[in-house]
């Protein structure tokens, strides 16, 4: 699909002409160190039996709320574009991603998926692929190059017919997203039960994920007005066992206009905040699974190795088992017919027609032992002894083929192939995330100097 790779390779340049920030640079390199086609650890990691994710290169930042609650409108904000149709009108009707890439474009579900591998489940979602879509610009304000949004359909109540389970997908979406934040407005409050249904069942799992917000704030009148909005919606929250947390904290956000100033304090920097601070802790986590990672990988290596050496003694030991059977099932069935051959009287009879009677006298004198070793059976169970060793020798064969059986071992170019992995995993890997972290301490340090 031509069009999707082109989208794709829109949504994550390289380096895309623009100056890159240290964290995206951090989650650049960090991504390529696993998805490399010939060392990549997820390679790496496949060839041990470890299955190893990529991490993702931007955070993914859910808004949800009620209808008109101004979700599109601060998606626009944030990116200081309009991409979001608002309104009051029902505007969004599915699901859409907002994120950075070298050049506006609009996405439709198919190449949506393509672009989120890991979104890919959604298929199975009855009629939210048909309501799925990105929209790439360009913007690089605030943090958007390592965001990517997800707009979702306003909430209501009652009749209104959305064309898929809206409730099961903001919940199965919010389980991947790395930040939720929730919309009330004035006028809505938090009184549509869906979305306090939705807020409630992800607070079960993913409460460290969601943030709420009064938004619209100017529209709620003075600040006496506001506060009694606040306490309503805080209220309607704390009916609900699950939310009912303490330390609710609600920050009051609007959309600055410049043609309507409202004196109302405006709390929308604290998202801006909170996303840095997503960010923050994603690069701090990504670092930390690429060093567990790497040590995975050190681990699976050693055990193959360790698993190979036993296996080689395992076999030097079944080789000596093995031939020591094999050599006496082997020696048995040569005795027995060299008794056949010298032993009986009917042999005798016959050397000495063959030899004459001298040198089968002589001969009989070589043979003796063999007659010996039958004389000391009675008779009458020569026969029974003969098929009893003849049982034995074949005992003795299958057990020595068994025991010959070798377990597979490890050519030396494997071996060394394997260790010069590991060792690329210990000395380059890490060392470049060693690397990484300093580089992104060095910044958080310098901004924190700066603040
Ligand atoms: N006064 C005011 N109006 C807003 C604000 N945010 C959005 N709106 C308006 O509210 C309406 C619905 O906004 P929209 O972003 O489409 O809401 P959505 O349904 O949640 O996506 C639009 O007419 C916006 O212009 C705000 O902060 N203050
Ligand atoms: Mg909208």
């Amino acid at each position: 699909m031509p069009g999707s790779r082109r989208a794709r390779e829109a949504a994550n340049p390289p380096v895309a002409g623009g100056i890159e920030s240290v964290t995206e640079k951090i989650l650049r390199e960090a991504h390529s160190l696993y998805v490399h086609p010939g060392h990549g650890l997820v390679s790496i990691g496949a060839r041990l039996g470890l299955t190893l994710l990529p991490p993702r290169r931007k955070v993914t930042v859910m808004v949800m709320g009620n209808h008109s609650a101004g979700k599109s409108s601060f998606i626009n904000w944030y990116v200081e574009e309009h991409i979001q149709r608002t309104g009051v009108a029902i505007e969004t009707q599915g699901f859409t991603f907002i994120t950075s890439g070298r050049k506006r474009e609009s996405l439709t579900g198919n190449a949506t998926l393509h672009l989120y591998p890991h979104f890919q489940a959604l298929q199975n979602f009855k009629g939210v692929p048909e309501y799925l879509s990105t929209e790439i610009c360009t913007s690089k304000h605030k943090q958007f190059p390592l965001v990517t949004f997800l707009d979702t359909p306003g909430l209501v109540d009652g009749d209104m017919k959305y064309p898929f389970d809206v409730e099961a997908a903001l919940i199965w979406f919010g389980q991947l997203c790395d930040l939720i934040l929730v919309f009330f407005d004035p006028m809505g409050q938090a009184l549509c039960k869906r979305t306090l249904n939705i807020v409630e069942k992800l607070n079960e799992e993913h409460g460290d994920k969601l943030h709420f917000y009064l938004s619209k704030a100017d529209e709620a009148g003075a600040e006496g007005d506001r506060q009694r909005v606040l306490m309503q919606i805080v209220q309607e929250l704390c009916k609900r066992p699950g939310l009912n947390k303490c330390g609710f904290d609600m920050p009051t956000i609007y959309i600055p206009s410049p043609n309507k100033p409202s004196r109302c304090v405006n709390q929308i920097e604290e998202i801006c905040r909170t996303i840095e601070k997503t960010i923050s802790q994603t690069v701090q986590h990504i670092l930390n699974a690429l060093e567990r990672d790497c040590h995975l990988i050190c681990e699976a290596t050693q055990q193959l190795l360790q698993d190979d050496s036993e296996a080689r003694s395992s076999n030097i030991r079944a080789l000596f088992r093995g031939t020591l059977l094999g050599l006496f099932g082997c020696l048995l069935p040569i005795f027995l017919l060299l008794t056949l051959l010298f032993g009986t009287s009917f042999a005798r009879q016959l050397w000495s027609l063959l030899l004459g009677e001298e040198q089968n006298e002589a001969l009989q004198l070589y043979v003796s032992p063999l007659a010996t070793v039958w004389s000391l059976v009675p008779e009458e169970q020569t026969l029974t002894v003969f098929f009893g060793l003849l049982c034995l020798s074949a005992l003795l064969l299958l057990l020595a083929s068994y025991t010959l059986r070798m377990k597979p071992t490890l050519s030396k170019k494997q071996k060394r192939q394997l260790e010069d992995r590991r060792n690329y995993v210990l000395d380059v890997v890490l060392e470049k995330k060693r690397q990484l972290y300093e580089e992104y301490l060095h910044q958080s340090i310098g901004e924190q100097d700066l603040s």
